[in-house]
């Protein structure tokens, strides 16, 4: 009995860390400004079948229209009705529910820092059309008026943030100029909750907490205290939702990303950076230097982490982040840095799915870079449209659809649990890892051809290389892999290969 309590305590207490995720699946997609039609499609056809865990879908709350409808509009709340720009409520619903019974889960973005801006206006240009005027603070939608807000709160020169090492400032003045809501408001939290726990009752999963450095954790936990449990439709008794929060923590500011542990996990913005810089040779890194990657270069504890290459922001230069984040731009670099993360068990993993726009560069910076989603004339976003090739259409870029990236989802399914292991480098950028005794990835990021016999662990046999291409049926599709009795095999990789990395395991056994 007391070992049953225990149990039952311990997974009460640690279920937000927890993502929720159907068995065997171990990674997110954000489909970035994708429809809810579009997402729901997408897990039937190619989510669920691929092994995919879940998704994050932009905010679902009703934003400002924002003239040529750039994409920072969704952050932009002017109601908690479920009505965007990537549809309405019946087709959010209809979403949550065809994608949960393929087992793929839904991790909503939650704009709950703000509301519109300050010179947003009077009116109605908002996606359900409720009015706000942002001047008077004034959001008859929620309803919240100006005593919701923290104006009076706030301790700066202008009302905005000067000064990010002022853990103060950093919360309760306007990020951007966004109307900062007064969150220790029991009424104001009760009307977040409400709108959570909305969502809940429809089926998601989790929660993506926008902007959470510019909330009080303290406030944060409170409203989570307020949140129902899962949908036992679909999920077990007493489950809690899966919470990571946005905290950008590269270091040397008055906020550190630990304050936020005890709510949930934290996205680690440092691992792009770095695995960016690795991956790139820049300031003198290298890929052997990778050995005691996670914790060991300064991350959060992994059981906190939610990790990516890039996000939403930092892929068009807002954000944390810099010049050195991967991006599907650099296509060949991207697909290592994507294949490495997944790869390697440190962090909770989600892929990142873009749409195209043309960058612009002007003195180092992208003017082009607040350009929404493929969209048509009246401004409604364009569907994804799939090609005989499998990849997207109507410049969707679809990045988990590439065969790599999409291939190593699967990897990290099948080595899910094994330990890090049989580690070799070359002292510069040729390295090696596996994952046990399920699977093994070689890498050559050097300016050399690599040919090396390794020890892999896995058992004896012949493997496809799921890079290059991937076992179909009981045929592989390009290069394969010969495992001998002593688990050491025979590595050959170009490095001017268009992939310069090869991934076996032991579901593309043959
Ligand atoms: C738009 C306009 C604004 C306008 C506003 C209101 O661009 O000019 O004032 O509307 O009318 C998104 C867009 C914003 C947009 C907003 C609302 O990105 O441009 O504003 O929608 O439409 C900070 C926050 C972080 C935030 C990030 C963008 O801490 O939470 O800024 N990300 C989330 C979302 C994001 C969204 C919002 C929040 C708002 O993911 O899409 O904004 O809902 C430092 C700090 C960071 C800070 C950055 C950028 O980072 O540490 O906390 O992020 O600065 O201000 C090095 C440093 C690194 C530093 C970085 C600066 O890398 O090491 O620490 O440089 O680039």
């Amino acid at each position: 009995m007391s070992v049953f309590l225990l149990l039952v305590v311990v997974g009460l207490c640690s279920a937000q860390y927890n993502p929720n995720l159907n068995e065997n699946r171990t990674s997110i997609v954000h489909l970035f400004e994708w429809r809810w039609e579009d997402i729901a499609a997408e897990c039937e056809r190619y989510l669920g079948p691929n092994g995919f865990g879940g998704v994050q879908v932009s905010p679902a709350s009703e934003h400002l229209i924002m003239e040529n409808r750039p994409w920072e509009e969704r952050y932009q709340p002017i109601s908690y009705k479920i009505c965007t720009r990537s549809g309405n409520e019946k087709q959010f619903r209809d979403m949550v529910t065809r994608c949960n019974n393929v087992g793929v889960y839904i991790y909503v973005d939650i704009v709950m820092n703000h509301m519109t801006g300050y010179g947003a206006g009077i009116g109605t240009s908002s996606t359900c059309g409720s009015y706000f005027n942002s001047g008077a603070r004034d959001f008859p939608g929620v309803p919240y008026s100006r005593l919701d807000f923290n104006d009076k709160k706030c301790r700066s020169s202008n009302g905005g943030i000067d000064n990010y090492n002022d853990a103060y400032q950093v919360r309760d003045c306007q990020l951007l100029g966004l109307l900062d809501l007064a969150l220790e408001k029991d009424y104001v939290r009760g009307k977040i909750a409400d709108y959570l726990n909305n969502l809940i009752s429809i089926g998601v999963a989790g929660f993506r907490l926008d902007a959470s450095k510019h909330m009080w954790p303290g406030d944060i936990k409170a409203i989570l205290n307020r949140l129902n449990n899962l949908n036992t439709k679909w999920f077990a008794n007493e489950t809690k939702p899966f919470i990571f929060q946005e905290v950008i923590d590269l270091g040397g500011e008055g906020i550190s990303a630990s304050e936020y542990f005890g709510n949930g996990r934290v996205t680690e913005f440092k691992y792009g950076v770095k695995l960016g810089n690795v991956i790139r040779k820049w300031n003198g890194e290298k890929m052997a230097y990778l050995k005691n990657w996670g914790e060991g270069w300064g991350f959060m504890p992994n059981g906190k982490s939610l990790v990516f290459i890039d996000n939403h922001d930092n892929q068009r230069g807002h954000g944390g982040g810099g010049a050195s984040i991967l991006t599907f731009f650099d296509s060949r670099l991207y697909k290592m840095g994507v294949g490495f993360m997944l790869a390697h068990p440190y962090g909770f993993t989600r892929v990142m799915s873009s749409y195209r726009w043309p960058r612009y560069f002007v003195n180092g910076k992208d003017i082009n870079n607040w350009m929404g989603p493929p969209s048509n004339a009246d401004g409604s976003i364009k569907t994804v449209t799939i090609n005989a090739d499998t990849t997207c259409g109507n410049d969707w870029v679809c990045e988990h659809r590439w065969p790599q990236i999409k291939n190593m989802v699967i990897f990290r399914n099948v080595v899910d649990g094994e330990p890090f292991s049989n580690w070799w480098d070359n002292d510069s950028n040729q390295i090696a890892f596996g994952r046990g005794n399920k699977g093994f990835i070689v890498f050559n990021n050097d300016d050399w051809n690599m040919d090396v016999t390794l020890k892999t662990g896995l058992p004896a046999g012949s493997y496809c290389d799921v890079i290059s291409g991937q076992k179909e049926g009981t045929k592989c599709t390009r290069k394969q892999i010969s495992v001998g009795n002593d688990g050491s095999a025979r590595f050959q990789i170009s490095n001017t290969s268009e992939d310069p990395f090869v991934a076996i395991h032991v579901n593309a056994m043959l």
